[in-house]
């Protein structure tokens, strides 16, 4: 008998890209996938995580590298926050993709969250939780994050997505019903590598606060477009996404609350050009899989997560799947790109406990 099984969701972001760390605003939902984790407590303070095939034992009195860093991470910050984590034999399994910009790493660190906090009676909430989470990533994994993915996986709602202020932390669940309006967003998996870690995204977080210190302000959340002409011409087009993804995110949150979910497809376009043309952080297989979906009559699509590869969502409606998989699957064979791999996105639970 485990001492307990938890659970906690991989994400896509609807809209509200490269604005977390500019303490602007997001909106995630929870994906059905998930890391999975049992747990069985032991009386000394070691560890050990298995997964696929493979066992890490650790004490954490040396550094855990690769796949475990993640597991590692979580418990190095809870005991860095002074909280007592108690020894444990884990188990892992995920069904979250790796490396498709799904947040499968922020998956498995809430899960291991979830797990310390409740077996070890942590008296922590929500989001600080999440804070935590970001910053086992920041400080032990060594990736410069912002808070989206780990806020997407603890907070999410079922059925909801998720608006997050990203500098206060304050929340509203969205209502996202899309099959009662006859519509589905489609995932799909451009299979082009994505990796965080390779300096792309690290630059372009230095160029949002170097532009926001240009500027004269905090953080780029508190720009306007009027601002712009304050700046180095080569942060003006970085600057500029942020400042209008911001907004784009504001009138996507106005639209849902007004149950027009249709309306938000240009918005969703609005943003992968915007990621395309001005943040400079979409690859072909991405452009290509939106173009292509939205000529086979989607209402809109864009890339989600941190882009230089991982997947495009768009937003159809619900017969329509088939049409536009076939369509962005024939543009990839144009393009010699390997075929994606598409499936439907609802929005699922936050991170829990199952037993
Ligand atoms: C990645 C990061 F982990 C998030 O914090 C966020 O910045 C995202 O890229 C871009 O919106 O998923």
């Amino acid at each position: 008998m485990a001492d307990g099984i938890f659970t906690a969701p991989g994400r896509v972001n609807l809209i509200g890209e490269h604005t977390d760390y500019c303490d602007g605003f997001v909106l995630p939902f929870a994906l059905p996938q998930r890391a999975t984790l049992k747990v069985n407590l032991r009386s000394e303070a070691r560890w050990s995580i298995a997964s696929r095939g493979e066992t890490v034992h650790f004490d954490l009195s040396e550094p855990v590298t690769g796949w475990a860093a993640y597991v590692a991470a979580v418990i190095w910050a809870l005991r860095d926050a002074g909280h007592e984590v108690p020894g444990a034999d884990l188990a892992l399994i995920s069904d979250v993709p790796v490396g498709a910009g799904l947040s499968s790493s922020a998956a498995i660190e809430c899960a291991v969250l979830t797990a310390f906090v409740e077996l070890a009676g942590l008296d922590i909430p929500l989001a600080q939780r999440a804070a935590l989470a970001q910053r086992a990533e920041n400080v032990y994994v060594g990736v410069p994050c912002g808070i989206m993915d780990q806020a997407a996986s603890t907070l999410s709602q079922e059925g909801h997505a998720l608006f997050l202020d990203c500098r206060t932390l304050q929340t509203e669940q969205i209502p996202f019903d899309l099959a009662a309006q006859g519509l589905s967003i489609l995932v799909i998996d451009t299979r082009a590598p994505h990796a965080l870690v390779d300096g792309e995204y690290a630059a372009r977080r230095t160029s949002c606060e170097q532009a926001a210190a240009q500027i004269g302000v905090p953080a780029l959340r508190d720009a306007t477009l009027d601002d712009l002409s304050k700046l180095d011409s080569s942060l003006v087009p970085r600057a500029r996404h942020v400042i209008t993804e911001n907004q784009r995110v504001l009138e996507t949150v106005e639209l849902l609350r007004a149950a027009r979910v249709r309306e938000i497809g240009p918005l969703m376009t609005a943003s992968h050009v915007s990621l395309r043309d001005d943040f400079e952080v979409t690859v072909p297989e991405l452009d290509i899989a939106v173009e292509a979906a939205l000529a086979a009559g989607a209402y809109g699509a864009r890339m989600t997560g941190g882009g230089f590869g991982g997947c495009v969502l768009a937003l159809i409606d619900e017969p329509a799947a088939a049409q536009v998989e076939t369509a962005v699957s024939k543009a990839f064979a144009d393009n010699g790109f390997a075929p994606p791999v598409c499936f439907p996105a609802t929005p699922g639970p936050g991170a829990h406990r199952v037993a």
